[in-house]
């Protein structure tokens, strides 16, 4: 936008304080802007936030910085004890967002009769950063757990298999949180709505307490109803584009793959994750053909994004799966129906570190 010629108010106190927060807004903006940019490498963010960073620059008139005397500001270095509990980039990117706001609000009901352009740019810079800041969320929700699936090693699939006993499901799973698994996800083939609910809201909710990822298998409705951390699919489940509408932006979405092309069409579409087999034979997935470890050789070389090697897997087969350049693996039995779930989870974590 082409800097206007500006007509100071005549008032320096006026001044002053549009000066304050013009250099407020620059600045809540450049802290949002690093994060995006920095932090969740999103370009497509970081292009509005450095519009307006430049928009207001160029309206930061000299008679506003003449008038600038932090030497007299009374209230300069005033701190607030919530300035220390930030932690967390949302708690960052939260806080700058209002500081943003809240100084635009002032400009624009200051600049009002002095500087019209300036307040009209304030006005439209704050309704525009309200919708911006809740994609920026959305992101900042999808990148903490994408960087928690990647240090993921092991996924549990909780698939009850023919021993189908909901106190044995919740034990082993309870087990194997303690022992150091970080990503399960829930699976029932057979069964009722009610049944798979309630065990999701159990699981999500152990898995929570746990801080492990909690994604659901196939339904986008129970993900959504549990609040899980995503939903896995499979090829012949709905396509990516429509499971991102109705799953929103800030949970994951993983592709069980059985062949290149759909490792390669996953990924070109944004699975945040891919399932590669079934290695070996399994009694879980009996009426699939094992892809056997030329797959994991094949995905190895081909992927871009965290991917798991399903099938078969046991602290036995788990090695040479690992020669063949998985990093991360997938399982059922090895974990659901062994007598001593803990030790197998710790079993197979330490093969896989
Ligand atoms: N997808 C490919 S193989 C498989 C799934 C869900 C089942 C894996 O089960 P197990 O018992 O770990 O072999
Ligand atoms: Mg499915």
């Amino acid at each position: 936008m082409e800097s206007m010629p500006v007509a100071p108010s005549t008032d320096s106190r006026v001044a002053r304080l549009i000066d304050a927060n013009l250099d407020r807004a620059r600045e809540g903006l450049r802290v949002i802007e690093d994060w995006c940019r920095f932090g969740l490498d999103r370009q497509d963010l970081v292009v509005p936030l450095k519009d307006w960073r430049q928009q207001l620059g160029q309206l930061h008139d000299d008679a506003y910085r003449q008038a600038r005397s932090t030497a007299t500001d009374a209230a300069a270095g005033l701190g607030h004890p919530a300035q220390d509990n930030r932690s967390d980039s949302v708690a960052i990117v939260k806080a700058n967002a209002s500081r943003v706001q809240e100084a635009l609000r002032v400009i624009e009901e200051f600049a009002r009769t002095g500087d019209a352009v300036l307040a009209r740019t304030a006005a439209a810079v704050r309704y525009a950063l309200y919708d911006h800041e809740v994609r920026i969320l959305e992101a900042c929700g999808h990148n903490r757990r994408q960087q928690q699936l990647a240090d993921a090693k092991l996924c549990l699939i909780t698939d009850p298999g023919a021993d189908d006993n909901p106190d044995r499901l919740m034990h082993n799973v309870k087990a194997a949180l303690e022992s150091g698994v970080t990503l399960v996800q829930y699976r029932r083939k057979h069964g009722s709505d009610g049944l798979r609910l309630q065990e999701a809201q159990q699981l999500a909710q152990l898995c929570r307490a746990h801080n492990a990822l909690f994604i659901v298998n196939d339904r986008i409705d129970l993900a959504l109803l549990v609040n899980a951390d995503g939903v896995h699919l499979g090829q012949e489940d709905l396509p990516q584009h429509e499971a991102r509408r109705l799953l929103g932006n800030e949970k994951l979405i993983g592709r069980s793959t059985h062949a290149l092309a759909q490792l390669e069409a996953a990924q070109q579409e944004g699975a945040d994750y891919a399932g590669v087999g079934p290695v070996f034979a399994t009694a879980t997935k009996a009426d699939r053909q094992p892809a056997g470890l030329n797959w994991v050789k094949e995905a190895c070389a081909a992927a871009r994004i965290p991917w798991f090697a399903i099938g078969g897997i046991t602290a036995t087969t788990l090695p040479r799966v690992r020669e063949a350049g998985a990093q991360r693996v997938a399982v059922v039995s090895a974990i659901m129906a062994s007598e001593d779930p803990a030790s197998a989870s710790r079993q197979l974590l330490d093969l896989l570190t």
